[in-house]
């Protein structure tokens, strides 16, 4: 390090000097210090490939996978659905694409049996649950002790694609519902699809009225970065907001060329002809120009909202009531000792109300018991009695028994004698 520092001049020359002093200065020809350093990221970047998520909200087949298909210039493969899902759902899809050295890792979610359900909340609900599973995702991978950000897959949104119907008319109250409920967690870039449905008049009225009931509803669409020249300009098409895209894999013949366009019985639009539709503007904004901003914005702003919410709603605070910065061990012992002292106090109350069942139970019990005990008194006594009955009944029978005996055995002398007295009768008459 002592080395490198002898090797720099004490004193750079500047234009004054050279004229002055005639010093003849070298142009270099290669990069040197940390100039390099833009190269280096250059490199890394390239390197380590790029991902980017992207949500596509939209009506059954209002051309969400033809659009996706058309900006990437791939054929994702994918089902039409049908309108009669009884919830909404969503269709995950991961690429990986490759355009001259740069690999992009893609993945596209899609929004199925949108719009088709009755119930407005449970339409846009898995959206939201959607998004915030995976900043919650992101936050659990933060959390850990050993984290291996290099291998995680990132699955946050960074940009949504909302797909707007080609009525003409206006927005739906749908359409509101659900980009007021995830203005504040994602990017939106509103887009009106199949805009070659659509008369070129309609089209700006249709556009500015979109744009008219979006801010009276207060609600936050992507903003375009503005803090250098380069990107401003980029971003000049933002005007045209929301975009008005028509999407097409099929390729058409105009003049000698092959253009991606659709055919009609008038005339072929062309999706990349800036005077057909919008689709070259969004393309440019979407991956040319603001692909890192979007990522950053879903970052440093929607991550770190949904963060803060979360690590709030946990109990955890910056600054303590005395506006005093609180440490994450103080805050975590002190909710630990909250927690233990919630726990004794749920405990003693158990104990409390148990041994109040306890006491209930058994003077139910000994109610019971006491009244089994007289029952049985009762009975005790009625048995008793009826004994006494039965015994001065038996000793009476008995003594009609004997008195039957006596009579008995005193009618059978009787007879005897009487026997007797007839037959000395009869042999005394013969
Ligand atoms: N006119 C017109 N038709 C389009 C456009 N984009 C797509 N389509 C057609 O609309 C139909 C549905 O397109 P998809 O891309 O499958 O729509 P989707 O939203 O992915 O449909 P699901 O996934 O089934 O909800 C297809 O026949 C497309 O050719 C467009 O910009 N203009
Ligand atoms: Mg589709």
């Amino acid at each position: 390090m002592a080395e490198k520092t002898k090797c720099i001049p004490s004193h750079i020359p500047n234009d004054e000097d050279i004229q002055k002093e005639n010093i003849r200065c070298l142009t270099t020809i290669g990069h040197f210090g940390f100039e390099c350093l833009p190269y280096q990221l250059v490199n890394r970047s390239i390197h380590q490939g790029f991902s980017f998520n992207i949500l596509c909200v939209g009506e059954t087949g209002i051309g969400k996978s033809t659009l996706i298909n058309t900006l990437f210039n791939t054929n994702l493969k994918d089902k039409k659905s049908s309108h009669f899902y009884s919830n909404v759902g969503l269709k995950i899809q991961t690429c990986e694409l490759q355009e001259s050295k740069v690999q992009l890792k893609l993945t596209v979610v899609k929004t199925v049996g949108y719009g088709d359900q009755i119930n407005k909340e449970a339409s846009y609900q898995p959206v939201v649950d959607y998004i915030d599973a995976q900043f919650e995702a992101f936050l659990q991978e933060e959390l850990r002790i050993k984290r291996s950000f290099f291998e995680y897959h990132d699955t946050r949104v960074h940009v949504c694609l909302y797909f707007i119907s080609p009525t003409g008319h206006s927005l739906k109250s749908l359409d509101l519902l659900t980009m007021k409920s995830i203005d504040s967690k994602v990017n939106i870039i509103p887009l009106i699809a199949k805009a070659d449905t659509i008369s070129k008049n309609d089209l700006q009225k249709f556009k500015s009225k979109i744009m008219n009931e979006l801010i009276s509803n207060n609600i936050q669409i992507y903003q375009f970065p503005s803090d250098d020249e380069t990107t401003v300009q980029a971003n000049s098409s933002t005007g045209v907001l929301p975009f008005a895209v028509v999407g097409s894999i099929d390729e058409v013949k105009v003049g000698k060329r092959m253009v991606r366009g659709r055919h009609y019985p008038w005339g072929i639009l062309q999706v990349e002809n800036e005077n057909h539709c919008d689709f070259v503007k969004l393309r440019d904004m979407l991956l040319c120009t603001n692909m890192e901003d979007l990522k950053d914005q879903t970052h440093f702003y929607h991550y770190e909202c949904y963060r803060c919410r979360k690590l709030q709603k946990m109990g955890f605070t910056d600054v303590g009531p005395d506006n005093q910065p609180v440490s994450f061990q103080e805050i975590y012992e002190a909710k630990r000792q909250e927690f233990y002292d919630q726990c004794q106090r749920e405990e003693k109350q158990l104990k409390h109300r148990f041994m109040q069942r306890v006491k209930e139970k058994e003077t139910t019990l000994k109610d019971a018991e006491k009244e089994l005990q007289d029952k049985f008194e009762h009975l005790k006594r009625f048995q008793q009695e009826e004994i006494i009955k039965l015994e001065g009944e038996r000793r009476k029978l008995e003594e009609e028994i004997i008195d039957f005996c006596k009579t008995k055995a005193a009618s059978e002398n009787v007879q005897a004698q009487l026997c007797a007295n007839m037959r000395k009768d009869k042999e005394r008459k013969k």
